[in-house]
């Protein structure tokens, strides 16, 4: 599991985008946002820096914790 803090991430929508993106390349990601602490808790297969392309194509640039 790779921790991001993503600081654009301000509501549930933000979320439910960032957990999308990440399922649409790997459907069988763990995503757990925590938007009070604006990061996010991943599981998955890919590499940290496809994880940051795919977050930052989707509008919120993220950095690992
Ligand atoms: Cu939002």
């Amino acid at each position: 599991m790779i921790s991001f803090l993503v600081p654009d991430m301000s509501c549930g929508g933000c979320a439910n985008a960032i957990t999308r993106a990440i399922q649409k390349i790997d459907p069988k990601a763990v995503v757990t946002p925590d938007l009070p602490a604006k990061s996010v808790a991943i599981e998955t297969a890919m590499p940290v820096e496809q994880v940051q392309e795919v977050l930052l194509k989707a509008g919120f640039p993220a950095s690992q914790k």
